[in-house]
């Protein structure tokens, strides 16, 4: 832990010199500690009366908690100090002080509730648990990165603005374009499928909007999605990749970060992968008399099939047709739409698409949309679209799941929702 908190060695005299924040202190009347804690870990700095310089024993008793200090002095072993080492100082240097009293206990304890934290998010963001969620958050991109790229997948950038609706329907966050009406993305759907058409497989991690009224504990108006779209594939072959990219970003996060699962007391494991149609799913459902829908599943389906198929990735196939969005291969009444379903929860729908203009065009009119308005979307398939699939998974419904947040907040860094636009 020293190794990685050291920001410079005086190799000559043998001292370190740590910069980061005033965790704790301890006064024990003849010692007294510091524990100053950076983002590699922990260390405690301690005082003797009468061994230590009197002006920093004195300062020893006078930090307050978060503020940011330089301390130089000598390492040494210590059988009782947290981590086996302590460091002896020479000086303590005040960066930046934190004012007292802080407006939230930004300490791991910390009862605070999570609207005050999210509202002084830079001093909550201090705490060894909420930068353990970012850290797996972190690797979760950079699993969901490697995986792509070693299946040879072109990573893209899509425009956040659009001139109609990708996904149907009204929840679209409207906003002034020069002379014209321009909407945040929902998706960046009808984009990754134009370029799969060329590129064949590729990838984004995508912000979308979303002007859903609903305040719940797994929605937000602004996500992020691990976005994914093959060309020549169906629903079967997309899904496929999706069982494989799960248990590759799973496997990574239990493997490089421990600690912060520990600190979490996440438990994960790896997750099996289940195919089920929602025709099976709906007789599961009749049997165990939970509701939903004709065409969509409840959340009490969702939480029925983690408690069925407990740790899996289950997807659901088939979908009816009605159920889907336009974009979607009818396949008689059904569709070869599917969602994807992870501890009680939807974490992603996906499916083939429809590369057959005239077949697009009936299916956007069938959902009460304007095929003039998809006009660029529809002619890119006039000239070579084969067969195409893909997905979008929620990166914060799988940060929420995978470390068993309560809500799905915790998994944003600064969430955007029908109240909060800062900070
Ligand atoms: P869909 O709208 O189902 O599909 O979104 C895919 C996944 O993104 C996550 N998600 C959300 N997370 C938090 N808050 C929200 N408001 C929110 N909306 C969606 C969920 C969801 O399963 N274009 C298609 C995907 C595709 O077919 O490729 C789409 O956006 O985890």
């Amino acid at each position: 832990m020293e190794r990685t908190m050291i920001k410079e060695a005086f190799a000559k005299e043998g001292k370190v010199l740590l910069k980061g924040w005033v965790h704790d202190t301890r006064d024990l009347k003849k010692v007294r500690f510091l524990v100053l804690k950076d983002i590699s870990g922990r260390i405690q700095v301690t005082g003797v009366n009468g061994k230590t310089d009197p002006k920093i024993f004195e300062l020893l008793d006078n930090l307050n908690r978060e503020s940011a200090v330089e301390v130089i002095g000598k390492l040494q072993e210590s059988s009782q100090a947290p981590g086996g080492k302590e460091l002896l100082p020479d000086s303590i240097t005040m960066i930046a002080e934190a004012k007292n009293p802080l407006p939230i206990d930004a300490s791991d304890y910390s009862k605070t509730e999570l609207p005050l934290r999210l509202d002084n998010r830079f001093l909550d963001l201090h705490s060894t648990r909420t930068q353990a969620i970012f850290k797996i958050q972190s690797t979760i991109l950079q699993g969901y990165r490697d995986f792509m790229i070693k299946e040879n997948a072109i990573e893209a950038m899509f425009p956040a603005l659009i001139g109609s609706s990708s996904e149907g329907g009204t929840d679209l966050f409207k906003t002034k374009y020069f002379e014209k009406e321009a909407y945040l993305s929902q998706s960046c759907q009808l984009y990754k499928q134009m370029l799969a058409c060329s590129m064949e497989k590729v990838f984004a991690i995508f912000t979308v909007w979303r002007a859903e009224k609903h305040n719940t504990t797994r929605h937000l108006n602004e996500a992020r999605q691990l976005d994914y779209e093959e060309a020549f594939a169906d629903d079967k072959k997309v899904m496929e990749v999706m069982g494989r990219c799960m248990q590759f970003i799973v496997k990574k996060v239990i493997d490089e970060r421990p600690e912060e699962l520990e600190s979490l007391k996440a438990k994960l494991e790896v997750p099996k992968v289940k195919y089920i149609t929602f025709a099976e799913v709906k007789e599961i459902m009749k049997k165990e008399k939970v509701k939903m829908p004709a065409h969509d599943l409840s959340g009490d389906a969702e939480k029925k099939l983690e408690e069925l198929y407990p740790n899996t990735i289950t997807f659901v196939t088939e979908w009816p047709l009605a159920g889907k969005t336009f974009y979607i291969m009818p396949d008689g009444e059904n569709s070869k739409g599917f969602d994807a379903i992870w501890k009680g929860m939807e974490i992603s729908s996906g499916g083939q698409r429809i590369h057959i203009p005239e077949l697009l065009e009936e299916r956007l009119k069938a959902h009460k949309l304007n095929p003039k308005d998809f006009k660029s979307y529809i002619d890119s398939f006039r000239f070579g679209a084969p067969p195409h699939a893909g997905w979008g998974v929620g990166l914060e419904r799988i940060t929420m799941l995978m470390l068993g947040l309560d809500n799905i907040r915790e998994a944003v860094l600064f969430p955007r929702d029908r109240e909060r636009l800062t900070p």
